[in-house]
C-alpha cells in the first residue's frame, strides 16, 4: 500500500516536471485566472515556428528597392508615371546578388510593386508594369532575374508586394482584392521558393477617395497554400516591424510579446486594449505579460536603408562606415534581424559606391567578429578563460531560442588580479546580444544572469575586442 502511494506521488511530481518542459509555438493563451507569476512562467516556454527559428538565423538580410522611383528621384511615387521612365540600362541582378553575398547577406527581398503600383515582373493584372516598359523592348522581367541569379549564388529569395497601390483604377473596392490575390498568386507560382512575403503598413486613399479593406484572411491563405515555408513580415504572422527605420533595435527586446501580429483579424482591438503600438518601448516587460491574456513568438527586424533614401537618388550618399557598424550592433547584436536595404542606380546595378561601403563594413564585421578571444568556455556557467595579456571590450552570447527567451538581466564580469569585477550590463539576450564595454585586461570573464524568467539556455558565448572605425 506505503509503496503504490510512493508510486502515485513520483508519477505526480514527473507529471509536474515534464509539463514544465513542455513549449508552447508561437504562442499561448493564459488560462483564466492565471497569475502573473504563472503568465510569466509560460511565456518564457513560447518558442518560435520552425519558419521564424529558420529566418532569426539568417540575421542579415537585404532589400531592393527598384522601380521608375529609380528614374523620377522620388520615395513615393503618385501613380501616374509612365511604364517609359523605367529603362535601365544595363540591369545586371548577377551583380546584387554577387554584392549581397559576399557581404554575408542570406536573403533578398525585392519591392516587386511599390506604392506606384508599378509592376517589375511582367504580370497579366495591370498594363502599368515593365512590358510596357523600354527596358529589353518589354520583353524584360526583374524577378526572374533576380530568381535566377539567386538560384545561382544559393541566396533566399523574398517579395514586397506593397499593398497600397497608387495607379489602379480599382483601389478601393472589393476588386482590388481580386487583383492584389492574383498578383500574389503570380509572384508565389512562377519564381520558384520564396522565404518572405512583405507587406508594408502604408496604406493612403485611392484615386477614388476610398480607404482599401483589405481581404489579408485570403491574401495569407494563397501564401499558406503556394509557400508554405514563407514568413510573413509587418502585416503578417512572423515577422514584426522594430518600430523606426534608422537601424535602431531595442536594448531590451522580447522576442514573446503580447503584441498581437497584424496577421490576426483581431489585432487592432487586442493591442489598443493593452495601448501597444510597434513603436512602443516596452513590449514584453513582465509587467505588460501579466496584463495580457495571449502572448506570441513574434520577433523583429529593423529595416535600414544603406543611404537615407529607399531608392537611388543622384544626391544621396550612403552612410559612413561607423554608422554602418553601430546599425549592426544595433540590430544583430540587440536580438533582431537586419534587412538593409540597397538601391540600384539607373544603370540597374547596386552604385559602386554602395558596394564599396558594404565591402568596408563586411571587413569591418569580420575583423572584430570572428578571433573569439575566450580559450576555454563553459557555456552552462557562462565563464571563459582569457589570455591576460590582450585586451577585450566586448562580449557575443546567445540564448537557445528553441527553449524560449528567458534572460532578463545580467552582469559581465572580468577577473583581474584574482578579483571579479563588474565590466557592463545588459538586459535580454534572445537570439544574439553583443556588448560592448571598456579596454579590459583579465585572466576569465563570465555572464552572471541577476534575473530570468526559469532557467535559460545557452546557445553560444564569446569574447572579442572590437575597435569601432573612426
Ligand atoms: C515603407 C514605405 O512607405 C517606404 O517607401 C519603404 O518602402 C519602406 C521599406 O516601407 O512602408
Amino acid at each position: 500500500m506505503r509503496l503504490k502511494a510512493v508510486f502515485a506521488f513520483l508519477c505526480a511530481v514527473q507529471l509536474i516536471a515534464s509539463a514544465k518542459t513542455d513549449y508552447y509555438v508561437k504562442s499561448v493563451d493564459f488560462p483564466a485566472g492565471a497569475t502573473p507569476e504563472q503568465k510569466v512562467e509560460m511565456a518564457s516556454r513560447v518558442v518560435p515556428d520552425s519558419r521564424q527559428a529558420d529566418w532569426q538565423k539568417l540575421e542579415l538580410t537585404a532589400f531592393l528597392h527598384f522601380g521608375p522611383n529609380t528614374f523620377t528621384g522620388r520615395e513615393w511615387g503618385d501613380g501616374k508615371e509612365s511604364p517609359s521612365v523605367f529603362n535601365p540600362t544595363a540591369l545586371d541582378a548577377e551583380q546584387w546578388v554577387r554584392t549581397l553575398k559576399d557581404a554575408g547577406f542570406k536573403l533578398v527581398i525585392l519591392t516587386a510593386k511599390h506604392h506606384d503600383g508599378f509592376c517589375l515582373w511582367p504580370t497579366e493584372t495591370t498594363a502599368h508594369s515593365v512590358k510596357n516598359s523600354p527596358w529589353k523592348g518589354g520583353k524584360g522581367d526583374v524577378m526572374q532575374e533576380l530568381s535566377d541569379a539567386c538560384k545561382k549564388y544559393g541566396m533566399k529569395l523574398g517579395v514586397y508586394l506593397s499593398p497600397w497601390d497608387r495607379n489602379s483604377a480599382v483601389y478601393g473596392s472589393e476588386k482590388y482584392n481580386d487583383l492584389y490575390a492574383a498578383q500574389l498568386t503570380e509572384l508565389l507560382t512562377k519564381y520558384g521558393q520564396i522565404d518572405e512575403v512583405w507587406f508594408d503598413g502604408a496604406c493612403g486613399e485611392g484615386p477614388n477617395g476610398k480607404k482599401q479593406v483589405y481581404d489579408w484572411p485570403r491574401f495569407y491563405s494563397i501564401i499558406e497554400k503556394l509557400q508554405p515555408n514563407a514568413v510573413t513580415a509587418i502585416m503578417g504572422h512572423h515577422v514584426r516591424w522594430v518600430g523606426n527605420e534608422g537601424g535602431q533595435g531595442r536594448e531590451t527586446e522580447w522576442s514573446v510579446t503580447p503584441y498581437t501580429p497584424g496577421g490576426y483579424k483581431e489585432a487592432a482591438e487586442r493591442n489598443a486594449a493593452l495601448g501597444l503600438k510597434e513603436t512602443s518601448k516596452d513590449l514584453g516587460s513582465r509587467e505588460l505579460v501579466a496584463k495580457a491574456d495571449r502572448v506570441y513568438w513574434f520577433p523583429s527586424e529593423v529595416d535600414v536603408s544603406i543611404r537615407r533614401g529607399w531608392f537611388y537618388n543622384d544626391s544621396d550618399k550612403p552612410r559612413s562606415l561607423k554608422e554602418l557598424a553601430n546599425i549592426y550592433l544595433n540590430s544583430v547584436g540587440r536580438g533582431s534581424v537586419l534587412l538593409l536595404n540597397f538601391p540600384p542606380d539607373r544603370t540597374g546595378c547596386i552604385n559602386k559606391t554602395d558596394v564599396d561601403r558594404i565591402r568596408e563594413w563586411k571587413q569591418w564585421v569580420d575583423a572584430n567578429f570572428t578571433n573569439n578571444l575566450a580559450k576555454k568556455t563553459n557555456l552552462k556557467k557562462l565563464t571563459a578563460k582569457l589570455d591576460s595579456n590582450k585586451n577585450f571590450n566586448a562580449i557575443m552570447v546567445g540564448e537557445n531560442i528553441g527553449k524560449g527567451q528567458k534572460v532578463e538581466k545580467f552582469d559581465v564580469e572580468g577577473k583581474v588580479n584574482g578579483k571579479w569585477v563588474k565590466l557592463a550590463e545588459g538586459t535580454t539576450i534572445g537570439a544574439k546580444r553583443i556588448l560592448r564595454f571598456d579596454d579590459t585586461k583579465a585572466d576569465e570573464v563570465r555572464v552572471k544572469i541577476t534575473s530570468s524568467r526559469g532557467e535559460p539556455e545557452m546557445a553560444f558565448f564569446k569574447v572579442f575586442n572590437v575597435t569601432m572605425p573612426q
